[in-house]
C-alpha cells in the first residue's frame, strides 16, 4: 500500500508512534510517505520505502497567524497526485484531520477518492480539542474521516462522551519494538555513570507541560530519597523544566537530580533505571510507561485516562489518585527497598509490554487500512 502519514515531528507521543508505525510499515513492503513541517525526531530517512515531505508555510507580512492547514492539505493534494498515494492516515485530529478532509475534497473535485483514517491521540480530544474554539471543526473532521482510532479504551470512551461523535472508533492501542530495547542488547548498561551501586535511579520522561505534574515528580522522588539511596534522572524539555529545577534546590536535592533536556537516547537511560514515574493529570494511553516497561522498568503512575489499561496495578507497577504523591512514594518504596520485589516486577514490567508488541498490533492497522482502501474501489 501507499500510504501518506501526516503527524507532529517533535518530541511526544503521537510523533513517536506515527513515526514508528510508518517505519514498521515500510519495513513490511508499504511504501510510507510522511508529511510534516519538519523530519520527525525519531525518522532514519535512509530506510527503504520511506519518503519525507516538508511542509513549507511562507511567511507574509499580512498573516498574524500562518496558514499551516491550507498548506498541510495543498501538500497531500500535491503528494497523492504525485506518488499515486492510496490513503491518508493522520495522527492527531488538531488541526491534521482537518487538513486531510479539505485534501480529500479538493482531490474528489478532480475525481480522486482517497480515504482518511484518523488516530485520536489524547490531548487532541481532552485538553485541546474539547475547547470551545476548536470543538466544531474537531467533531466535523472526526465525523468526517472514514476511519477513526483511539489508541485506548479510555480515550475512545471520553471522545463519546465529549462530542457528538457518528463515526464507529476502533481501539488500537499504542505498541512498542521489543526487541529494540536495550534489554535484550549485548551491551551492558554503564549504572556506574550515573550513580552509586548503592543507589536506585528513578526516571521520568515528558515534555515537561502542565499535564505531567512534574512538581509531583520531584515530591514523590523527594520521599523515596528521604529513605533510601537515590538519583531522579529528568529527561525531556518543556515549559515546567525551570520551575522543577527551582523546587529542587528549594527542597536541597538538587545535587540528587539530574536534567538532561531532550535525548534520542531513551533505550541507554531506560537501561540504567530501576523505577518510572509518570504521575500525569490525564493521559491517554502513557507511551513514555511503555517504553519503561519495555526496558524491563516498574512505573508508579496516576490512575487518570488510560494509563491502567497499560500498568497493571501491582504487576508492572502501582496506580494511584492523581495528587496523591504520598501513596506513590510508599509504593515506589515497597518496590525498591526489596530486591527481589525489584526483579519480580522488573520481570512483570517486560511481560506486560511484550502484549504491546509492534508485531501483534501492527496487523490491526493494516486490516484497517486495506477496509478503508477497499471502500472506494
Ligand atoms: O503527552 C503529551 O503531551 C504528548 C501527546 C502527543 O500527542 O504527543 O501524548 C498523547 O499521545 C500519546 C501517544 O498516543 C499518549 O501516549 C499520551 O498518553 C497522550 N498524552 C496525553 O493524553 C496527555
Amino acid at each position: 500500500m501507499k500510504i501518506a502519514i501526516v503527524c507532529y515531528p517533535t518530541f511526544g507521543g503521537s510523533g513517536v508512534v506515527a513515526t514508528e508505525l510508518g517505519l514498521e510499515l515500510a519495513r513490511r513492503g508499504h511504501e510510507i510517505h510522511f508529511i510534516t513541517y519538519s523530519q520527525p525526531v525519531r525518522l532514519a530517512l535512509l530506510s527503504k520505502n520511506v519518503h519525507y515531505h516538508e511542509v513549507n508555510v511562507p511567511e507574509y507580512p499580512l498573516f498574524h497567524y500562518q496558514p499551516y492547514e491550507l498548506a498541510l492539505s495543498s501538500k497531500l493534494v500535491d503528494m497523492v497526485k504525485l506518488y499515486k498515494i492510496e490513503l491518508l492516515h493522520v495522527h492527531y485530529a488538531i488541526p491534521h484531520a482537518y487538513a486531510g478532509y479539505m485534501a480529500k475534497q479538493m482531490l474528489k473535485d478532480e475525481g480522486i477518492n482517497i480515504p482518511m483514517v484518523t488516530t485520536l491521540h489524547g490531548t487532541d480530544i481532552t485538553l485541546v480539542g474539547n475547547h470551545p474554539f476548536y470543538k466544531p471543526a474537531v467533531t466535523f473532521s472526526i465525523n468526517k474521516s472514514d476511519f477513526v482510532t483511539s489508541v485506548s479504551q479510555s480515550l475512545k470512551d471520553a471522545t463519546l462522551e465529549l462530542f457528538n461523535i457518528k463515526n464507529e472508533i476502533e481501539v488500537i492501542p499504542n505498541f512498542i519494538e521489543i526487541t529494540k530495547n536495550r534489554v535484550e542488547s549485548d551491551v551492558p548498561c554503564q549504572r556506574s555513570v550515573m550513580a552509586e551501586p548503592s543507589e536506585r535511579i528513578i526516571t521520568h520522561i515528558s515534555n515537561f507541560r502542565k499535564v505531567k505534574r512534574i512538581p509531583d515528580v520531584i515530591k514523590i522522588f523527594y520521599n523515596i530519597q528521604k529513605q533510601i539511596p537515590a538519583k531522579l534522572m529528568m529527561v525531556g524539555d518543556g515549559p515546567e523544566k525551570e520551575k522543577a529545577e527551582h523546587l529542587c534546590q528549594e527542597l536541597g536535592i538538587e545535587n540528587k537530580v539530574i536534567f538532561f533536556g531532550n535525548s534520542n537516547e531513551i533505550d541507554k537511560i531506560l537501561c540504567l533505571t530501576d523505577l518510572f514515574l509518570l504521575p500525569s493529570e490525564t493521559e491517554s494511553f502513557g507511551l513514555a510507561a511503555l517504553e519503561a516497561m519495555a526496558c524491563r522498568v516498574p512505573v508508579i503512575s496516576s490512575n487518570s485516562g488510560g494509563l491502567a489499561e497499560v500498568n497493571f496495578e501491582g504487576v508492572s507497577g502501582y496506580l494511584s489518585d492523581v495528587g496523591n504523591v504520598e501513596e506513590m512514594a510508599e509504593n515506589a518504596l515497597k518496590i525498591l527497598t526489596d530486591d527481589s520485589k525489584l526483579e519480580e516486577f522488573k520481570d512483570n514490567a517486560l511481560a506486560v509490554a511484550k502484549q504491546f508488541d509492534i508485531q501483534n498490533i501492527l496487523p490491526l492497522y493494516e486490516a484497517l487500512y486495506q477496509k478503508a482502501i477497499n471502500k472506494y474501489l
